[in-house]
């Protein structure tokens, strides 16, 4: 091709075509000329088959041409001064905090590199209120934190003395999280974007939960934008990527994506052999969005003008990200050298500029002219989300502290030299005498600065970021919803997964918060039983139902609808609990309090995705995790991958997660009764997990007695008594969830073969009662000589007499978790070890957690106890038909 070129006819016929197009640009416009182009490329196939190579990515320039840019609306000089007096304070921030606290760590470089593209969005864009009374919500990239604070402080809205305290929150009067962090700073950050990935999926569901809001009629304004910024380093991470079509397919136009691209992550060059602007250019432009490059800063403009023949920008895409790199901490010489050097025409194009003028030649990303020009483009553009793939350099302004360096993530400490050569680069007016303490530094609140950037907000509505909880309490929710769990089923046997979904059902027709309730599910409605929902109140859907369902003629039809209800969302955890956050903080980000019900596949819940539970936890969401066919046993069948025996466990550390294991329906509509009170009545921010079961039982009554409920709640309440209270032989018997079944079989031949009686309790929360054990112990030990708070669990069983055995669907490390409380050694039965396929009775065999296994463990305490011979225990197994020589499923 390149020879060919030289050629002098075909550059003759060349310069031809490129005229006339030209022409066509001017009186037509790039639309025109756009068209004109289709016609002939498709011309060239239908004609003589000339197939153009499939190509996902334009070249390497700018998506708007310099001419296309809009004027820019405001005083550059101004927003420069003001973007200086950002980037000391944050840099400031960090290099204090280093000082003071050697290793306590933040970032300077990446907010030095992303200053432009959010200053541009905080002076041009992001609207606090807008006129329709909606606001943008923002997920600001987590480690540009500093930047965010700094501008919060020029702003007046952080005072110096939490800045100094950056990183150390335990100080007294307070300081700064680290990152976006609402459950620390509940006033100021919306959405906990550090774990990576994390935030751009989450502003995906996020803009589509606004719209099914609004479909919805439940939110009324529309206006409001989700602004994601993001980089490009985090683009690796699966759910950064992983919903884009999600996005594209609903015609998000309300989301813009920002990624500051600034070729490095932490350890080094993201695509050192590559480009990540083109790469992420094909990727999104495949899935639908509207990409917009902003790549030169103006300096290029007329180069790439001049550059007739595009030699240049094809030069431009043949250099390596990593080449780039080098350019940033290079000399102009060798700029010239090197890019230019490879062809004589290149090297004639820059001769007017000197290497000076070369090495200063800045980026797009950090020309506030191209960054405007773009987020005007992507706020105007219609029918589809757009991303803004801006380049910058990593550090930027460091200098030999670090721009552009592979080392630049991770500097934290400027010397005294390096902060000089920060301060007259960006002029900030501070003496050289002071800069050794790197002081921050914020002019009078009339300063014209101050002044400037305080008229700009008030324009846009107000500050970013704000977090406030717009919601009003709802009403205490009607009893009679939970009245019928109450009875039993008088020996229907029915799961407790049947049990959810009637009480649900119950709650969706309910006149006050039916229309709150947000059931969602990937994709395993009719594994639960749920395929009813489907007609009630329909799948949501942005277009409606476009086809004839092809069970149109059932009752329970595949309905989707405009205003349906379900969110389903295909097989998608992640995304699922993206919806799950965005509607179980609209009692914050929205005003409305919805309800999101969450029903999944337990063991695809925590070990899955429990990053995003966790900023969850983080974002103060309320809702109902239902951790569907739980239990390493009670899923018949399914096997090693499926069968979940541990997410109680990996529901431990989430500190505003209650976690239920429950075993009967009144348990399950006591506890949703109490959850839906606390987080939407009481307004508390906690969240629940329910494990429900897909195993037919009959379901018994609530038993009588004030402390029930009370017991349900904390975790533990006698279930039935043994009758037989003269017994010598005593003990009592924790069950939970579908084990409690065993239980109560092992009850019943404890008593009638070995003489044993024996209370049954249930315990629905071991996490609640190993939280309240902990609690007591630690007040006991921080207040000594007072009067010892007794735990729960321990007052509960004080007058309980015999030996203590616990059996659940879990691991045996759950119950254990509550040894300490118990005023006897606990015996614990549990599913350490991988599922298996099998069927319910032999997988209890297998793990030893079936009722024979539970009288053989009763057993074994009481002869520890001396109060049971040898004898009758080797009888025992004999005739319980237990194998002693099996191997153990912890480990096979
Ligand atoms: C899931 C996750 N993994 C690792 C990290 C640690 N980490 C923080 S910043 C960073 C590099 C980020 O690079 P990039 O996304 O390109 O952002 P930049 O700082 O260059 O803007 C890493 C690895 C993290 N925060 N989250
Ligand atoms: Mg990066």
């Amino acid at each position: 091709m390149a020879e060919t070129q030289t050629n002098g006819v075909e550059v003759l016929e060349t310069r031809e075509w490129l005229d006339s197009l030209d022409y066509v640009l001017s009186q037509g416009g790039p639309e025109r000329a756009g068209r004109l182009l289709q016609q002939l490329s498709l011309h060239a196939r239908r004609a003589a088959g000339v197939n153009l190579p499939f190509t996902a990515t334009t070249p390497y320039q700018n998506t708007i041409a310099s001419r296309q840019q809009p004027p820019f609306p405001g005083s550059q000089e101004m927003e420069r001064r003001i973007k200086s007096l950002v980037r000391w304070n944050a840099l400031a921030m960090v290099v204090r905090a280093n000082k003071i606290e050697s290793g306590i760590g933040g970032h300077i470089s990446t907010f030095a590199s992303a200053a432009t593209l959010y200053e541009v969005a905080f002076n041009h864009f992001l609207q606090a209120q807008t006129e329709s009374g909606d606001r943008d919500l923002v997920y600001f990239q987590g480690h540009a934190a500093p930047g965010m604070y700094a501008r919060a402080y020029l702003e007046g809205r952080i005072p110096k003395e939490k800045l100094q305290n950056f990183r150390r929150e335990l100080k007294e009067g307070g300081g700064l999280s680290s990152y976006p962090h609402p459950w620390l700073m509940p006033d100021f950050w919306e959405f906990p974007t550090v774990s990576m990935g994390l935030g751009p999926i989450q502003a995906i569901y996020q803009a589509r939960f606004i719209r099914y809001l609004e479909n919805r009629g439940l939110k009324k304004a529309t206006g409001g934008r989700v602004w994601a910024f993001m980089g490009d380093g985090e683009m690796d991470e699966p759910e950064s990527l992983g919903s884009i079509t999600l996005a594209s397919r609903e015609r998000l136009d309300n989301l813009i994506f920002v990624v500051n691209c600034n070729l490095q992550r932490l350890d080094g060059p993201v695509r050192g052999n590559g480009k990540i602007i083109q790469e992420l250019e094909a990727i999104f432009r495949g899935a639908g969005w509207n990409v917009i490059k902003v790549i030169w800063g103006s300096d290029w403009d007329n180069l790439i003008i001049n550059d007739r023949d595009g030699i240049l920008v094809k030069r431009m895409g043949e250099i390596t990200d990593g080449q780039y790199q080098k350019y940033f901490v290079e000399s102009g010489a060798y700029f010239r050298h090197n890019l230019f050097g490879s062809d004589p025409r290149l090297l004639k194009m820059v001769e007017h500029l000197s290497d000076e003028q070369l090495s200063r030649m800045r980026l797009g990303g950090h020309d506030p002219i191209k960054v405007h020009a773009a987020f005007k483009a992507a706020t105007e553009h219609k029918g589809a989300p757009t991303v803004v793939l801006a380049k910058t350099i990593k550090g930027y302004g460091l200098g030999e502290a670090g721009e552009g360096k592979n080392i630049t993530h991770q500097q934290k400490k400027l010397n005294e030299d390096e902060l000089r050569v920060f301060r007259s680069r960006f002029g900030i007016p501070i003496a050289d005498q002071e800069l050794h303490d790197a002081p921050f530094h914020r002019p009078a609140d009339d300063s014209p600065e101050i002044l400037y950037m305080q008229e700009r907000r008030q324009r846009l509505g107000g500050y970013l970021p704000e977090r406030k909880v717009r919601s009003k309490p709802i009403a205490p929710v009607s009893e009679s919803h939970f009245e019928e769990f109450h009875k039993g089923t008088d020996g229907r046997e029915v799961s407790t997964t049947m049990v959810f979904v009637r009480l649900l059902g119950k709650l969706l027709r309910d006149p006050e918060i039916g229309k709150l309730i947000v059931p969602i599910i990937p994709d395993e409605a009719r594994t639960f039983g749920m395929e009813a929902l489907f007609r009630q109140v329909g799948i949501y859907s942005s277009v409606g139902q476009l086809y004839e369902p092809v069970d149109m003629d059932t009752l329970l039809y595949y309905k989707e609808a405009k205003d349906g209800q379900i969110l389903e969302e295909g097989i998608t955890e992640a995304g699922s609990i993206c919806s799950f956050i965005a509607a179980g903080t609209a009692y914050a980000n929205h005003g409305i309090n919805t309800i999101p019900f969450f029903i999944y596949y337990s063991m695809f819940g925590f070990q899955r995705i429990g990053d995003l539970i966790w900023a969850a936890a983080d974002m103060r969401t309320r809702g109902f995790l239902i951790g569907g066919t739980a239990g390493r046993t009670t899923l018949a069948g399914e096997g090693l991958q499926h069968q979940d025996g541990h997410s109680h466990l990996l529901a431990l550390p989430v500190p505003n997660l209650l976690a239920y294991d429950p075993a009967f329906a009144y348990e399950i509509g006591v506890i949703i009764q109490d959850g839906i009170k606390r987080m939407y009545v009481d307004q508390e921010s906690i969240f629940y997990y329910l494990t429900v079961t897909n195993e037919p039982l009959a379901m018994p009554a609530m038993p009588e007695g004030k402390d029930v409920r009370e017991g349900i709640l904390k975790g533990l309440y006698r279930f039935r008594a043994s009758t037989k209270k003269d017994s010598k032989l005593r003990a009592q018997l924790f069950g939970s969830g579908t084990i409690m079944y065993e239980v109560l079989k092992a009850q019943q031949i404890l008593e009638e073969k070995y003489g044993v009686a024996a209370d049954v309790w249930s315990v629905t929360s071991y996490k609640q009662l190993y939280r309240d054990g902990n609690d007591c112990d630690r007040w006991n030990m921080l207040h000594p000589g007072g009067t010892p708070r007794v735990p729960f669990v321990t007052q509960t069983l004080k007058e309980a007499p015999g030996v203590l055995v616990a059996a659940s669907d879990y691991m045996k490390v759950l119950p254990e978790s509550i040894a300490q409380w118990l005023p006897r050694p606990l015996v614990a039965l549990g599913t350490d070890g991988f599922g298996r396929s099998e069927s319910r009775a032999s997988l209890r065999d297998f793990f030893e957690v079936d009722a024979k296994h539970i009288v053989l463990a009763t057993l074994t305490a009481l002869l520890r106890d001396k109060q049971i011979k040898l004898e009758v225990l080797q009888k025992a197994v004999n005739d319980l038909g237990i194998n002693p020589e099996k191997a153990n499923p912890a480990n096979t």
